[in-house]
């Protein structure tokens, strides 16, 4: 009797680890098969939501040409109060405009809004003086820098040409041409990433908590509480071309020696009668600046400012090979960039973004600049006769910069445009940058989770 139950007992046994094998073979498989479809699911889920990203990323930018050239203060940087810099929606889409703030920028966020490529030193036309007064430069590299643009194969001082570029690996030449992108300057001799970014290793103008905790997290940064960015943040390859298309900007160049369209703008915008109290300028007037032309003018800061877009101040027989140096716009620049030009220095760079700050003495115009009274008038006048002639009130360019996500905060994109404003706007160029890492803020990381359950 005990026997059969016994080997009963011992079959059953092994029929239950079959059974039990087999469920769990089951069981992995049907496990592997759910996390299989999830993934695919993801997958697809993030796909479509990039996608909604990247449209979102070309809405943005239609939205901004447009806000440019319907702006109330033309040759400005539009003001664009939260929430219309973003998020703004495309369908289940967001998109946002990252700025750059006048200001210490906060910790949560990064400022949102247009920026001003004017606000930026030219590479291509700026002297190695001026290259040398930024922050973070080296002589090695505004040596290679001028070496990099200019067609010979001769190294100035601390240059660097075609012989030291093709020892590297790979090897390549000198470009012995001008500049097409800020990002070029990451191929040049002596440009290290932490003198091209600074602490701002993700380019959004704002402290992120990864670039004030020291060697912790890259980037390496000085735990300051403050932004010091690297070069990418001061520099341009961007030269409005209005200036030399000035006819079809509909602007009048005030070195022109007709003075027909000047004498029309005038009595249009003014009136016969006031028009005739201001003075034209004849063929002996030769301007370096519209400071200069607006002094000479006769016409008060309040009248200058209404027709200021529409005036430019050409340069006569220009040198096609040494073209003028591109005009910095006072308005929207910072002290690092004004520091570096020709009369000012960091003293009267900072006088001139206080007064800037504190007056809000106009957007889109250079009157102020005269009246600032920090500094004592023979030295201002001085700074300012030197300086003028690279500068300007107002702007054409502009970088748009473009952050963006789909469905449920997923599929995040973000790319920059340079953008030229006149008759129609134009898009000089367009940078992914996929790279650089979220953008937005570690505030703007915790809102979507909760918006997501609302999408
Ligand atoms: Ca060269
Ligand atoms: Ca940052
Ligand atoms: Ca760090
Ligand atoms: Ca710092």
């Amino acid at each position: 009797m005990m026997k059969p139950l016994a080997s009963n007992s011992r079959r059953n046994g092994s029929v239950l680890v079959i059974v039990m094998w087999t469920a769990l073979g089951l069981a992995a498989v049907a496990l592997t098969f759910g996390h299989t479809a999830r993934l695919d699911f993801q997958a697809a889920e993030n796909r479509t939501a990039g996608l909604q990203a990247e449209l979102a990323v070309e809405s943005g930018l239609r939205y901004a040409i447009y806000l440019l050239e319907n702006q109330e203060t033309p040759g400005a940087v539009p003001d664009l109060p939260p929430p219309q810099a973003g998020p703004l929606p495309v369908g289940p889409a967001r998109f946002w405009f990252i700025g750059r703030s006048q200001t210490q920028p906060s910790f949560e966020y990064p400022y949102f809004g247009i920026q001003d490529e004017a606000a930026k030193l030219d590479l291509n036309t700026a002297t190695r003086e001026m290259l040398e007064a930024l922050p973070l430069m080296t002589a090695q590299l505004a040596g290679a820098i001028i070496d990099w643009r200019d067609e010979d194969e001769e190294p100035v001082e601390f240059g660097a040409e075609s012989t030291v570029y093709l020892q590297g690996d790979p090897p390549y030449r000198a470009k012995n041409a001008p500049f097409d992108s800020i990002e070029e300057l990451s191929l040049l001799f002596g440009a290290e990433p932490h003198l091209l970014l600074g602490e701002d290793g993700n380019r959004n103008g704002m402290l992120d908590p990864n670039e004030n905790d020291g060697d912790l997290n890259w980037p390496p940064d000085n735990q300051d509480g403050i932004l010091d960015p690297g070069i990418l943040e001061y520099v341009t390859v961007h030269r409005p071309v209005s200036p030399a298309g000035g006819e079809e900007f509909d602007r009048i160049d005030v070195n022109d020696n007709d003075e027909d369209p000047l004498e029309e703008l005038l009595a249009e915008t003014f009136g016969e009668e006031r028009a005739d109290e201001l003075r034209i300028p004849n063929n002996n007037d030769n301007f370096d600046s519209l400071l200069e032309f607006y002094e000479f003018s006769r016409m008060t800061a309040e009248e200058f400012v209404q027709i200021e877009h529409r005036l430019y101040v050409g340069v006569e027989d220009e040198d096609e090979d040494e073209p003028a140096t591109t005009r910095i716009n006072v308005n929207t620049a910072s002290e690092a960039v004004l520091a570096c030009l020709p009369g000012f220095d960091p003293k009267i760079a900072a006088a001139v973004v206080a007064y800037r700050q504190n007056n809000e003495p106009g957007t889109a115009t250079i009157t102020w600049l005269s009246d600032i009274d920090s500094i004592d008038d023979e030295t201002l006048e001085e700074a300012l006769e030197e300086a003028a002639p690279y500068l300007t009130g107002t702007t054409s360019l502009y970088r748009i910069d473009l952050a963006a996500v789909g469905r449920h905060g997923k599929g995040y994109r973000r790319a920059q445009f340079v953008v030229e404003t006149g008759e129609t706007a134009t898009i000089l160029s367009r940078l992914d940058l996929p790279q650089a890492g979220w953008a937005l803020g570690e505030a703007t990381r915790l809102e979507l989770a909760t918006w997501q359950r609302d999408w």
